[in-house]
């Protein structure tokens, strides 16, 4: 790339060549910027029934018919339970100095509450965090990464608000036991899919179809669940082991079709209040969800004979005891979306998508992955941290960022290497031209693993991993030496 304005100032020349938005920049980050990549337990673990491991809502699931493509399972996945040494070595390999990891609530805590600790379970997560600081790498843990103990899952689960009692008793036993070596801790990740995907649409566990109404209570109790164990942390545990806890979101960002079209450009803000500010209002801001969603689901309720609305309410203690729980934004981001004020659709049937009155799409021309979801936009990161910040004024570190390809033996992935380079490039560009306060990037993932409801049809990994083999081997992509380099460098230094 040369600095003069040809075609090779641009990472997708063809797509994204905007001199203003799109010009690559030469730079490197801010001194000790934490580089990460990141796996989750159930899509990596497999051992679902070993050494005393209790079921998860996703053994469940996948055990179900037709739930996940192919009939997939996350009965063994990457074998990491067993493979956990190999997977380190892969990350000092890279050169990274950050790991984020989720751990398996049923694998430490069987039945889901402290009646039965399963000591098998500590030991994993003691022996990986251990075999992880030896190698001088620092565990970033997330707390619930979506597996649910079954048998609170039978009794409503997310639902159910006794789950926040114990998802405190969790978190702290957590705490307690790994806490003197772990120095971030992330208690939810991307709540927006645990209540849509999983209580919402059905597509991801526990499978259930209310979105009208259960996601906004199972969104209500996340929240409670989060504070409680940020304030456990608190007051317990932050004097001695002096790390930080937090919460990851994720969010398409929304660009108003027509920047000079109010409507637009108001729809694309509701957009990313119902996405984000769902959960990072109370959190961050005032305790309490945003206006805009207070307003359209209360007069939608009623339009749609209701007493009450669907939206839970918060008391005046429980704003209190909620504003102020996050030590830092986690941010999951991947893809774009267009946005514009929709009138269609509005009052029947109650749903979480109507009630924000936006349409979204994307645009043809971005760049396809593996996935369907997710289109590659570039800039639309730079905007979205750019946003976060100016709403939430905390430290944001990026928790995931990552592309998918189809499921093909694929070495040389192109795409993720550019997705790489342009993506990382725009959170460069919103740290020295935007000031925005980021202070690390995950990639996503640091292998190929069960990406959910698509099973292994999806690749996400800078590392192969073959699933047809009973040995689940291995392999390094360009992308890995692409991140790595990057990672080397602390950025991108121009190569005369
Ligand atoms: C995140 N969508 O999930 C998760 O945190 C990871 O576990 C997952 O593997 C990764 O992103 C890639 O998908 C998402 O459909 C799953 O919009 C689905 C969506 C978004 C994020």
């Amino acid at each position: 790339m040369s600095t003069t304005d040809s075609k090779d100032d641009y990472v997708f020349p063809d797509v994204f060549n905007d001199p203003e938005r799109d010009a690559f920049l030469y730079g490197t980050f801010p001194e000790g910027f934490i580089w990460s990549s990141a796996t989750s337990s159930y899509q990596i673990e497999g051992a679902w029934n070993e050494d005393g491991k209790g079921v998860c809502n996703w053994d469940t699931f996948s055990h179900t018919k037709c739930s996940i493509q192919n009939g997939d399972t996350g009965d063994v996945a990457c074998d990491s339970y067993h493979k956990y040494k190999e997977d380190v070595a892969l990350m000092k390999a890279m050169g990274l100095k950050y790991y984020r990891f989720s751990i398996s609530w049923p694998r430490v805590l069987p039945d889901g509450t402290l009646n039965n600790v399963n000591e098998a379970g500590i030991a994993y997560y003691n022996n990986l965090i251990d075999e992880l600081r030896l190698n001088d790498i620092i565990p970033m843990v997330t707390l619930f990464h979506w597996d649910t103990p079954q048998t609170l899952e039978d009794l409503g689960g997310w639902d159910n608000e006794d789950i926040i009692d114990r998802f405190n008793d969790y978190a702290e036993i957590c705490f307690k036991k790994f806490g003197d070596r772990v120095p971030l801790w992330i208690t939810f990740n991307e709540p927006w899919i645990t209540s849509v995907k999983g209580y919402g649409t059905g597509e991801f566990a526990p499978g259930i179809k209310e979105i009208g109404t259960k996601v906004y209570r199972v969104s209500h109790n996340i929240i409670k669940a989060h504070a409680k164990a940020w304030h456990t942390y608190d007051d317990k545990y932050r004097k001695l082991q002096g790390g930080k806890a937090g919460i990851t979101l994720d969010g398409d960002f929304a660009e108003p079709f027509d920047r000079s079209n109010k409507a637009h450009v108001e729809a694309a803000e509701t957009f990313l209040q119902f996405k984000f500010g769902w959960f990072a209002h109370p959190i961050f801001v005032n305790g309490d969800y945003p206006e805009i969603m207070k307003t359209k689901i209360a007069s939608k309720s009623i339009a749609q004979g209701l007493g009450t609305s669907r939206l839970p309410e918060f008391s005046q203690e429980e704003k209190a005891y909620i504003k102020g729980t996050s030590d830092f934004f986690g941010l999951n981001a991947y893809t774009t979306q267009y946005a514009t004020d929709a009138t269609e659709g509005l009052s029947h049937p109650p749903s979480y998508w109507n009630d924000p009155d936006v349409k979204t799409w994307q645009d043809e021309g971005w760049p396809k992955s593996g996935s369907s979801w997710l289109r590659v936009v570039p800039w639309g990161l730079r905007r979205l941290l750019k946003w976060v910040n100016d709403r939430y004024h905390a430290p944001i570190y990026i928790t995931e960022n990552g592309v998918s390809t189809s499921d093909v033996f694929e070495l040389d992935d192109q795409l993720r290497q550019k997705f790489y380079q342009a993506y990382v490039n725009e959170v460069l560009k919103a740290i020295k031209l935007d000031g925005v306060d980021v202070r690390g990037y995950t990639a996503w993932s640091l292998l190929d693993n069960f990406e959910w409801a698509s099973g292994y049809s999806e690749r996400f990994g800078m590392h192969y991993v073959d699933f047809n083999d009973p040995e689940r081997p291995r392999t390094a992509k360009k992308s890995a030496s692409l991140y790595s380099k990057i990672v080397k460098e602390n950025g991108f230094v121009k190569e005369l």
